[in-house]
Order: structure tokens, then sequence, then C-alpha cells
């Protein structure tokens, strides 16, 4: 039987066949989806976690890409439609772990009623979004994340809408878990992915990445390594900050952190006790 060698030690959970991946050279994604890969492989060294039990849903958008490339069990569904999907998964089977990736469009934007109503809720997923500030994969249209005043593709004098706050959102309903980190700080996504991988109920995590090719363009960073700096500059963690301090200004800065973690039944475990009463 041919043995499989590994050049990188990721190599292994990702579909090999598929890479290299669409991303453009110098987009924050890969940092991203390494990061998760490392924590995975972490739960899944110790035991913790059975990679047949594991599937990744992601809408469209190159976030969302992110399940075509990881070598599990994974759908790849419609835009902003990952959240309902996941939840069908996990109601019909309690046993999977379900990961759901997406941008902020897919996610906040034409996904964001079912974002609110999942954390509500509590439902027992993961949905981690990568917040770009743009729809990235069709041209870097304006999306609820978009800083007011920059100019995009379709808000050619300056974004004239307030942006959406998702940590605050998420925070003020029923989440056990809140969390923000960026490309800029891997061990950040790895040290809460891998603490989310091993909570129950909904827990939400957002990245903050960068997409040179387009918000770049945006916002005249369009060197990538120039852009990862710039946020780099402008990211500061904090060990356990308010849910004001979830405010983002790119000139005051982005906090990152764990805004919330708590310990509240999980909807799987309060439809299973509301069912044994019956
Ligand atoms: C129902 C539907 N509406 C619109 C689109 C077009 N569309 C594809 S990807 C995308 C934007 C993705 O942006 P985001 O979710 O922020 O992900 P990113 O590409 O920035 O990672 C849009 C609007 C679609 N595929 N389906
Ligand atoms: S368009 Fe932006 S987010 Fe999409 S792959 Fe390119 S750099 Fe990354």
């Amino acid at each position: 039987m041919a043995v499989a060698t590994f050049l990188h030690p990721l190599d292994k959970h990702l579909r090999l066949d598929r890479i290299p991946t669409l991303y453009c050279p110098g987009c924050g994604l890969g940092i991203g989806l390494a990061a998760m890969l490392r924590a995975l492989d972490k739960r899944i060294e110790e035991g913790t976690i059975e990679p047949d039990k594991v599937l990744w849903i992601g809408g469209i958008g190159c976030s969302a890409r992110m399940v075509f490339y990881v070598n599990y069990d994974a759908a790849h569904v419609i835009h902003g439609r990952s959240i309902p999907f996941a939840t069908g998964v996990v109601l019909a089977n309690p046993n999977i772990k379900a990961i759901v990736v997406g941008g902020d469009g897919d996610i906040a934007g034409i996904g964001g009623n079912h974002l609110l109503h999942a954390a509500r809720r509590n439902i027992d997923l993961i949905v981690v979004m990568f917040t770009n500030f743009v729809y990235a994969m069709t041209g870097g249209q304006v999306a609820p994340t978009t800083p007011r005043g920059v100019k995009t593709t379709t808000t050619p004098y300056g974004n004239p809408e307030y942006p959406m706050n998702v940590i605050k959102l998420v925070s003020s309903l029923n989440a056990n878990y809140v969390a923000r980190t960026s490309i800029t700080t891997p061990h950040y996504i790895e040290q809460y992915f891998y603490k989310a991988l091993g909570m129950k109920g909904f827990r939400f995590i957002e990245v903050i990445s960068t997409c040179p090719e387009v918000y770049g363009r945006h916002i005249g960073l369009r060197n990538p390594v120039e852009m990862y700096i710039e946020l780099k500059k402008r990211v500061k963690y904090k060990p356990r900050p308010s849910i004001e301090e979830a405010e983002i200004d790119w000139n005051e800065g982005i906090v990152i952190g764990e805004f919330i973690e708590r310990n509240n039944p999980s909807y799987l475990e309060i439809i299973k006790g509301e069912l044994s009463e019956v």
C-alpha cells in the first residue's frame, strides 16, 4: 500500500489536489485557515475530537471557500445560508461538530438574520467570520461592516452608512462564546478556535483579515505586506475587553480578545431536556 508523504504538517488536513487555492497573493485568509487547522490538529491528536465527526460549512465568498480546501466532510452552500444549513445538520445529528466559515457579507450581511437567531437560540455551532470590510469575491461592494466614508465599488463618494458591529450584536444575544482576533495574531485564532471546539452552544469568532486585492485598493494599501503591517499596528489585545471596546475604529485601533464566555444551556441541551419531559 502506498504511504502518503506530506511536505507540511498541515497537509493531511488539506485536499492537496485543490491546492493552490484561488486566493490572491498576499491574502490574509490562508493565515486564518492554517491557524484553525493547527487548533483542530491539536484536538484530534489529543483525542478530544474525532475527524469523522467534523463538518465544515461555508456559503459563497473568498472566506467561505475555505471549505473547498479542507480534507473533511464539507458543504458549500448558498450565499448567506451556511448557518441554517449547519443548524439542520446538528439537529439531525447532534454528534457532528459543525464549523461555519464565511465572510462578513455572507455571515452578517445576507446571512445576518440567521446569525442573530442562531446566537439567540445558542445553537451548537462554531461560526468563524472573516471580516475584510467588503464583499471581496464580487469586486469590493460595500458590506454592513464597511467603515463610514470608505470609497467602495458601490459607494464611489464614500460609504454614507454606519457599520454594524457584529461582536456587539452577538454578545447582546445568548451566545456562549464571543471573541475577536486578527490574521496578524494567528496564535489567538488558534487559541480561541481550540477553546471553541471544546465548548457547547453558539460560539462566534471574528477574524479581522486583509484583502489587499480589493479592500486594500479602496483604502490605498494594495501592497499585502504594507496592509498587514498597518493592521498589525492597529490591533490591540485585551484579556477580557468590555463590549463597548468592540467598536472598530481604524484610527483608534481594533480591540481583540474574548468578549463573552458563558456556560448557558445550549439549544441541543434544551431540546433534549424538554423532550425527555414529554
Ligand atoms: C444569493 C446570492 N447573492 C449574491 C451572490 C453574489 N456573491 C457571491 S460572493 C459575494 C460576496 C462575498 O462577500 P463576503 O461574504 O464578505 O466574503 P469575502 O469574499 O469578502 O470573503 C456575493 C455578493 C451569490 N453568490 N448568491
Ligand atoms: S479578493 Fe481579497 S479576500 Fe478574496 S482572495 Fe483576493 S485578497 Fe483574498
